[in-house]
């Protein structure tokens, strides 16, 4: 089956499980709100590396990994959600769409991103109650999503001073875009049965997530100026991302079990601004 064949096929399934899991009987506004973002047009990249970090083990992902891969695209999409505000950052379009607040205002934003993230833990809940392994599974996501992870390297991104470093600015990304990332790849090792593993695939969500944070700024035409390419420049930023890339494809090596998939994830995703390198 092609890459895109097997991604399609995921996202299928995975659409369905999300498109189910937001309650009915909530007030109208909030869920239309929830849906617009959840349901609007992401890569769901996080739930997908979930996934396929079960499947590496010759597992195939069942209805709880399910739930716990829509859990992530729900933290995911919470922190758009709050990331677009007028008090984060202050965006009017994602996805070439309208952001949220723009289009529900900013106090259902903001209870959609609150509600979206309750849901996230109560779907995880829901796999715990079947099966006790995926307790490990809940408390990672919650870790890496909160102020040790995503949380913190959000809060670290506004207290930061106007000359700004690349070790400062490695720190922000490694916890604001890259937890999430470590989230999926650890979690979906713990969903495996294979929590012996779990240092591996964090140094591959080192890799990995350093890697499309800076694929991400380097397909922002409007570069900031305190982000690690404006720091690195161009030149230097693509360089660095084509190592990160073949880092994080030989890291995957080192696990016993087929990589393929992520592999071919990683040089989808990573390597879409390098070409004439
Ligand atoms: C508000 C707690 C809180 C955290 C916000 C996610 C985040 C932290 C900030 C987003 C800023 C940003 C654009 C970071 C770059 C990496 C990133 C998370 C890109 C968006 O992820 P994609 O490309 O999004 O997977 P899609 O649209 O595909 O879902």
């Amino acid at each position: 089956m092609s890459f895109q064949t097997e991604y399609k096929k995921i996202l299928s399934r995975l659409d369905a499980t999300l498109t189910d899991c937001v309650p009915i009987g909530l007030p109208e506004r909030l869920s239309e709100s929830m849906r617009y973002s959840l349901l609007g047009g992401g890569k769901r990249l996080r739930p997908v590396l979930f996934l396929s970090t079960v499947s590496v083990y010759g597992k195939t992902p069942s209805d709880n990994d399910y739930l716990c891969a829509c859990a992530l695209e729900c933290i995911h999409t919470y922190s758009l959600i709050h990331d677009d505000l007028p008090s984060m950052d202050n965006d009017d379009v994602r996805r070439g769409n309208p952001t949220n607040h723009i289009v529900y205002g900013e106090a259902t934003a903001v209870l959609a991103g609150d509600a979206l993230l309750n849901l996230a833990f109560e779907l995880l809940a829901r796999a715990c109650a079947c099966d006790a392994k995926y307790v490990g599974v809940l408390s990672e996501f919650a870790r890496d999503s909160g102020a040790l992870g995503m949380v913190g390297g959000q809060a670290m991104e506004f207290e930061q001073e106007t000359d700004v470093d690349a070790v400062r600015l490695n720190k922000i990304n490694s916890l604001k875009t890259g937890k999430l990332i470590e989230a999926a790849f650890v979690g979906g090792a713990i969903a495996a049965d294979r929590a012996c593993d779990i240092e591996k695939w964090r140094a591959i969500a080192r890799s990995f997530g350093a890697a499309f944070q800076l694929c991400d700024d380097l397909l922002d035409s409007d570069t900031d100026e305190r982000s690690l390419v404006a720091v690195l420049g161009t030149d230097r930023a693509k360089e660095e991302l084509l190592r990160l890339e073949k880092e994080t494809e030989e890291l995957l090596d080192g696990i016993d079990g087929d990589t393929e998939f992520p592999k071919s994830i990683a040089s989808a995703f990573l390597l879409r601004v390098t070409d004439g390198l």
